[in-house]
C-alpha cells in the first residue's frame, strides 16, 4: 500500500514539473526525436532597425543608432512597371544587400501621374510595391518624380491629394518615406520650394506624425548647401535630398554636400548613379567609390538609379536580360555589378 501512495506521489511531482516548465521547453519534451534542422531566416532590415527617425543630421534606428540603407531606385513605373514584384525585390535584399526600395513615379514625363498616366494604376503599382517592400522587411520611398516640371508648385494641388491619400494609407507602416519632389530644376529656387514643401509638410502631418519626409533641393537636388542656410522648422523628420552622377559630378559637387552636412542639415541621397548625368555614356567606378565611402564616412543613405534593363548606361541590368527577377551575374550591366558588390 505504501509502495503504491509513494509512486502516485512521484507521477504528481513529475507531472507538476513538466508544466511548470516554459511552453517552449515543454514542446522540446514532447517532440524530441522530432525537431526540425531548418534554419531561422536572418532578420529582415525592418525587424533589425523597426521605425528610423532623424536625430539631429542621421536617420537613426529604434534603438538611436545610427543606419545607412542601401537602396535601388526603379526606373519611372509608367515606364517600367515590370520591376514592381517581389522576387525582384528579395533578389535585391538577399544577394546585394538592399534595404530599401525607391518607387519613382513619374509626373510630368510621357504617360506620368500629371499628363494623361492612369492615376489609378500607377497607385496600384506605387501600392503594391509598399506592399512587396512591407512583406519582406524593406524599407520603400514613394517618389513624387518631378523633373520637366522643373518647379514643384506646378503640380502642388495634385501633389497634395496623392501624399494626403498615401499618408491616410501608410500611416501606421513603419518603412515608409515620402519624397515629395524629386528634382527641382530651371529657375526655381529654394524658397519656392520651402513653400511647396510647407504645404505638403503640413497635409502629410495631418495625418502621419511619423514617417521620414524627403524634400528635393534646387538645381536637380545638388544644392544642399542651399537649404542648410534655411531649412524648415517646426516639423520632426524631414530629410533633403542630394543627388549625383559620378562620371559627371565630383569635388566640386562634394564640397557642396560637405559644407551642408558641415551645418548638420539631414541629408539622404535618394538617387545617384555612376554614369553621366544624362542617364548615359560613360561609367565611373574610381568615383563612385569616392562618393561611397563619402557618404559611409557621413553616415548618409543613397539609392542606385535605376533598376531596368533599358539600353543607357545608368542601368543596373543588360538591355539582353529580359528576367524581371533573381537576377543572374550575367544579367548585370557594369554599374549592376558595382553596385551589387557595395557592401
Ligand atoms: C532619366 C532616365 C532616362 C529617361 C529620362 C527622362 O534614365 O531613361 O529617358 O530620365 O527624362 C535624374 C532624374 C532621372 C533621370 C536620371 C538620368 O531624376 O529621372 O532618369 N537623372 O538622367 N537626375 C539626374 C540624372
Amino acid at each position: 500500500m505504501k509502495k503504491k501512495i509513494r509512486r502516485w506521489i512521484g507521477f504528481i511531482i513529475c507531472f507538476v514539473l513538466l508544466f511548470s516548465l516554459p511552453e517552449s521547453s515543454r514542446i522540446n519534451v514532447y517532440a524530441a526525436g522530432t525537431e526540425t534542422t531548418a534554419k531561422k531566416a536572418p532578420a529582415t532590415p525592418l525587424e533589425k532597425n523597426g521605425r528610423l527617425k532623424v536625430k539631429g543630421a542621421n536617420l537613426v534606428n529604434s534603438k538611436g543608432k545610427t543606419v545607412i540603407l542601401k537602396g535601388v531606385s526603379t526606373h519611372g513605373i509608367n515606364w517600367f512597371p515590370q520591376y514592381v514584384n517581389k522576387s525582384a525585390f528579395q533578389t535585391l535584399r538577399d544577394q546585394w544587400g538592399v534595404s530599401c526600395i525607391r518607387l519613382a513615379m513619374y509626373t510630368e514625363e510621357y504617360n506620368g501621374y500629371c499628363s494623361g498616366g492612369n492615376q489609378n494604376e500607377l497607385k496600384k503599382l506605387i501600392n503594391n510595391g509598399v506592399k512587396y517592400a512591407t512583406e519582406l522587411g524593406m524599407y520603400v520611398i514613394i517618389d513624387w518624380h518631378i523633373l520637366s516640371d522643373g518647379n514643384p508648385k506646378k503640380n502642388q494641388k495634385k501633389a497634395i491629394s496623392f501624399f494626403k491619400e498615401m499618408a491616410k494609407k501608410y500611416r501606421n507602416h513603419k518603412n515608409v518615406f515620402y519624397e515629395i519632389c524629386n528634382e527641382p530644376n530651371g529657375n526655381v529656387s529654394w524658397s519656392e520650394i520651402r513653400s511647396y514643401a510647407l504645404s505638403v509638410i503640413k497635409t502629410i502631418r495631418k495625418y502621419d506624425k511619423n514617417n521620414i519626409i524627403l524634400i528635393g533641393t534646387p538645381t536637380w537636388s545638388q544644392d544642399v548647401d542651399v537649404a542648410a542656410q534655411n531649412p524648415i522648422k517646426g516639423y520632426t523628420n524631414l530629410m533633403y535630398t542630394f543627388h549625383f552622377y559620378a562620371a559627371t559630378h565630383k569635388d566640386s559637387l562634394r564640397n557642396k554636400l560637405q559644407a551642408a552636412v558641415k551645418k548638420g542639415l539631414p541629408v539622404y541621397v535618394s538617387e545617384f548613379g555612376i554614369s553621366e548625368c544624362s542617364g548615359n555614356g560613360n561609367i565611373d567606378e574610381k568615383e563612385g567609390n569616392k562618393w561611397i565611402s563619402f557618404l559611409k564616412k557621413n553616415k548618409i543613405s543613397y539609392t542606385c538609379w535605376s533598376l531596368s534593363n533599358k539600353d543607357e548606361s545608368c542601368s543596373l541590368l543588360r538591355s539582353s536580360c529580359k528576367r524581371t527577377g533573381k537576377f543572374k551575374s550575367s544579367d548585370l550591366s557594369k554599374a549592376g555589378k558595382w553596385y551589387k558588390a557595395i557592401k
